[in-house]
């Protein structure tokens, strides 16, 4: 099922950007300095116990609080760990990890362009098996093609853990894009009804495309680089005993707009090659929604907005 690897320095410039125009991913050794890690999970080890985390998670789209299995690992993914406004300690360290300037250097070698905006942000302990995707149908660049994925192992990965994997040269095929989505509604919510043909029309791609699967268990450091048009994942844990601790970022250039919704209000980041978003206000607000939906949703109960973890559906190719 595996080819090999292939892991670029980041002095390898001229090869570093060939091999993501090509194969739509591109993979840098130990790029992350091990002392942002390090600092970043002894922060998540304290937050996971805390009584009052809440938080919003990636893999089912609603709040949740942590459920952690018996060998110490929460089970459903965060998204937007850098804004847990509450969790200070926490939410800066995943910031300082988002915002490296080793990253931002590669995300200038893959775009050409000096400046990049973060968008979107996740945090992963055990994975949650993640479904076959484009990242262009949830977030994009407008024009399109120009968002950068950014996937950082935060320890070394076991191949049983659940591995992140691309679809090498997908991007340069079909891209499935959005269609009956909600123009009233916002975010995720907004393609409820249309998710599950994109889904399958995915599957159908990699079937009639033949495209390979390229696991990554990568060692803690290395970052993975990939184009809004690969075909991406992550597989089923196959071993309790073994967590899939990274985390991802979404950047585009900062000269270009998002495509789909409106480029919030951004400013500089302590990296001055990266912007973030601006209002904290906005910030403080979406995470204490977070708390008055959990609660909500303890009276009324509620299924997940959208699913994106693949034991929830049967057709997959690869497990
Ligand atoms: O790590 C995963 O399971 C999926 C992450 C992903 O698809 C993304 O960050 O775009
Ligand atoms: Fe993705």
């Amino acid at each position: 099922m595996n080819a090999s690897i292939s892991k670029f320095t980041i002095d390898d410039v001229t090869e570093i950007k060939k091999h993501y125009e090509s194969h739509g991913y591109v993979v840098v050794r130990k790029l992350l300095a091990d002392s942002k890690i390090d600092c970043l999970i002894e922060q998540y080890e304290k937050i996971k116990l805390s009584k009052f985390f809440v938080y919003y998670s990636q893999s089912l789209h609603q709040p949740l609080r942590p459920k952690i299995t018996p060998e110490g690992f929460i089970e459903q993914s965060i998204e937007r760990p850098s804004h847990l406004k509450f969790f200070p300690g926490f939410s800066q360290a995943v910031l300082n990890c988002l915002i490296d300037r080793e990253i931002s250097d590669v995300l200038s070698i893959l775009s050409g362009s000096p400046s990049h905006s973060l968008w979107l942000n996740m945090f992963f302990d055990k994975s949650p098996g993640t479904v076959e995707h484009q990242d262009h149908y949830y977030l994009d660049t407008n024009p399109p093609g120009n968002l950068i994925g950014v996937w950082y192992a935060l320890e070394n990965i076991h191949p049983d853990s659940g591995c992140f994997f691309v679809l090498p040269g997908s991007h340069k095929g079909e891209v499935i894009s959005r269609r009956n989505f909600s123009s009233q509604k916002k975010g995720i919510a907004a393609l409820v009804d249309d998710h599950e043909r994109m889904r399958k029309k995915i599957i159908t791609l990699i079937r009639e495309k033949n495209y390979e699967y390229l696991a990554l268990p990568l060692s803690k450091g290395d970052v993975l680089f990939w184009h809004p048009y690969t075909i991406h994942g992550a597989y089923n844990n196959n071993n309790p005993q073994y967590s899939r601790k990274s985390l991802t970022g979404h950047f585009y250039p900062s000269n270009l707009k998002k495509l789909y919704t409106k480029t919030p209000l951004l400013k500089r980041s302590p990296n001055p090659n990266i912007l973030v978003r601006a209002n904290d206000l906005r910030i403080y607000a979406w995470n204490i929604k977070q708390y008055a939906v959990y609660f909500l949703n303890q009276f009324r109960g509620q299924k997940p907005l959208v699913d994106m973890r693949r034991e929830s559906y049967k057709n997959n190719s690869d497990d």
